[in-house]
């Protein structure tokens, strides 16, 4: 592999970097963020199979937060604890982790607004949306009659929806059913489906409006038009053969498969007029409520879908070079990049040929009702030599395109207006999706390029058999591009997304107001604290302050008996988060904000004395910020009692 080849000339000390890092002399003032100063941007990198999502400050690469979505958290909770649970709630039951690709600023006006982040999850095909108030995942909507949910999240220009398609095709009817089929009937029975979740204008709430049945392909990756072409979605698709046996051969006999043009205005128009049948479907719909800090999940049982035999006008195919890959719009919204892997050139459509070819009937045949566009009559111009296995796009706003080659690890600077390639660059290596700030959108910056590569070999200290994936900031603001910086990244990034730190950076939230705290365990001052017991249920209402927690001393609870910690935090101050945990609990911690309550659950599986603490380290007097809890046999006559400093209160009336 080439790949291998381009490590092999490397002939690396162990600390001695790779060659070709021939950094520019002002490269490291370039991305020099003094101490105490900001990053000009925010970037959210995917984790891929850690289900999260990274953020990190751009130029610096520094690490800010990571956000947990589609996976257990232990560092805050997440996902462990009682209020976040309902969060992984699928139709499959609880589902603790997921393969996040793609995060997607939401738009206003064609541009970013930093309102929220939609993410994928792959592998039980869900969408996230996550606040970017708070940077917390704040709603998961589970998508049905999907799988391998890769062509997702897109976002319309104006956060009208956000469109999920299925990359593994699947056996449904258009009544709606599920088949038990034999394998061997994939050609037959299997469908692809895009969804489209509705998006609420002032809270961002997710709401699945209605899907597309589609033929059976392998749906890989989409991007909206922007400007002329902003009423339109398209996706690329592979195995268009429909092998459903060994695709690394089967998936590749054609010599071209299509891009499926969505026209989402008129879907949207059809659904809303009643086109779409109702049918049966199982899928889970979870929230996070920002005033009880308490998630809830909802199962919701019938999906609206759309024929596109009974639709007119509102899927075109285009022919393109067999197995595509990305496929990105540029901010002009007339050239449709489609960057085939196994493809010699990077072909460029044309979204005004598109039009006339529609008009003038243009077609070359038609695949379950839904027309093909001629090829040639499409086709704006073809970029010659741009190197191997181009993966994804982005642009500049100056009117350049920035390509990936994963197998020829570069990315290539070629132009939009003559089609020729104007610079390369090595990247280390095999880089996968590339980032420009707002570079899917109208309004690209044209300063920073963030490649995301697959391999890191010899970039780092070497870790064993795992190495960090490696982020490189390349300067794109001149004729040449410029690498900058090399960084390790958690899990496998796909995409990514970067918006100018001012426009979320005043918006964002420093605690959780207790007053307006709505949690039904919430206990607002020490005075209210107390333990209840109602059969083999425990409820403890706990609150922490530095620094200490209220009860500290806890009796009466029984081996078995299912204690709820209720732990409020009533501190106001901004970065004054307390922990909890509590030995030998077959969980992860709670990491409380500021105003906000947190729920622990417990069964203690043996009699003893067990201390919980804050773990967090919040005040000078953190290591005292601890206490007892009493367990005794089952059936023992051991009174609930519960305390903080001598006043011992009387126990509590079940
Ligand atoms: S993908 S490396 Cu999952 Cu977006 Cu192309
Ligand atoms: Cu609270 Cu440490």
């Amino acid at each position: 592999m080439p790949v291998l080849q381009s490590c092999s000339k490397t002939d690396n000390k162990a600390t001695g970097g790779a060659t070709g890092s021939a950094l520019s002399s002002d490269a490291a003032s370039a991305v020099y963020v003094a101490p105490g100063k900001h990053d000009e941007y925010y970037s959210f990198l995917s984790g891929g199979f850690s289900g999260q999502v990274a953020v990190y400050g751009l130029p610096s690469g520094r690490l800010l937060k990571v956000i947990p979505v589609f996976s257990q958290n232990p560092e805050n909770g997440y996902g462990y604890n009682e209020n976040t649970k309902p969060m992984l709630n699928t139709s499959f039951g609880f589902v603790p982790w997921d393969d996040l690709h793609h995060p997607k600023l939401s738009r206003a006006n064609e541009t970013t607004d930093g309102r929220w982040l939609f993410v994928n999850g792959n592998n039980t095909p869900r969408i996230a949306r996550i606040d970017l108030k708070t940077f917390e995942t704040v709603e998961i909507v589970e998508i049905p009659n999907s799988a391998g949910n890769h062509c997702s999240p897109y976002p319309t220009n104006n956060n009208e929806y956000v469109v999920a398609g299925t990359r593994f095709s699947v056996p449904v009817t258009p009544e709606g059913k599920l088949q038990d089929v034999s394998l061997k009937e994939y050609k037959d029975k299997f469908r692809g489906t895009i969804s489209f979740l509705k998006v609420d204008k002032d809270h961002g709430d997710m709401n699945l409006d209605f899907q597309i049945m589609v033929p059976g392909f392998d749906y890989d990756l989409a991007n909206g038009g922007k400007g002329p072409s902003s009423d339109w979605i398209f996706f690329t698709s592979y195995n268009t053969e429909k092998a459903g046996t060994l695709k690394e051969v089967g998936a590749s006999q054609n010599d071209k498969d299509y891009l499926l043009c969505v026209n989402w205005k008129l879907a949207a128009k059809y659904a809303a007029e009643g086109k779409a049948r109702e049918i049966p479907a199982n899928y889970a719909h979870n929230k996070m409520n920002h005033e009880t800090n308490q998630a809830t999940s909802t199962m919701k049982k019938s999906v609206k879908i759309l024929l596109p035999e009974e639709c007119p006008d509102m899927l075109y195919l285009i022919p393109v070079p067999k197995s595509p890959h990305g496929v990105d719009i540029d901010p002009s919204g007339e050239n449709i990049v489609i960057s085939g892997k196994l493809a010699s050139v990077i072909p460029v459509h044309s979204f005004s040929k598109m039009q006339t070819a529609i008009k003038n009937k243009d077609y070359i045949g038609d695949i379950n009702g839904i027309p093909v566009l001629k090829y040639e009559s499409v086709l704006q111009a073809e970029v010659k030599e741009p190197g191997l296995g181009p993966l994804h796009t982005e642009f500049d706003g100056k009117g350049n395109a920035y390509s990936s080659m994963f197998v020829s690890s570069e990315v290539v600077k070629w132009s939009l207006k003559d089609f020729k390639v104007k610079d390369r660059i090595p990247v280390y290596y095999s880089i996968g999706h590339l980032m420009i700030p707002g570079g899917d959108t109208k309004n690209p910056s044209s300063k920073y390029l963030l490649a995301m590569n697959k391999i890191t070999k010899d970039r780092y200290l070497p870790t064993g058999p795992e190495l960090a994936q490696a982020g490189q900031l390349i300067d794109i603001s001149g004729e040449k591009m410029k690498m900058l910086l090399d960084f390790p990244l958690i899990g496998e990034p796909h995409y990514a997304q970067a918006i100018a730190a001012e426009k979320i950076a005043p918006n964002s939230a420093k605690m959780y107001k207790l007053d307006a705290n709505k949690h039904p365990y919430a206990t607002k001052k020490e005075a209210d604290t107390k333990v209840v017991k109602n059969g083999n249920r425990v409820d403890v209402y706990m609150t922490a302050i530095r620094s200490h927690l209220t009860p500290d001393n806890i009796e009466g609870i029984e081996v078995g008996n299912e204690v709820y910690f209720h732990v409020t935090n009533l501190e106001q101050d901004w970065d004054v988060p307390h922990g909890f945990a509590v030995m030998g609990a077959q969980n992860a911690e709670l990491l409380i904000m500021p105003g906000a309550t947190n729920t622990f659950k417990w069964v203690p599986t043996k009699t003893g004395v067990f201390p919980f603490y804050c773990t967090d380290f919040c005040s000078a007097l953190h290591q005292e910020m601890q206490g007892y809890a009493r367990v005794s046999p089952k059936g023992s006559n051991v009174p609930i009692a519960f305390s903080t400093g001598e006043k011992r209160k009387a126990p509590s009336q079940p």
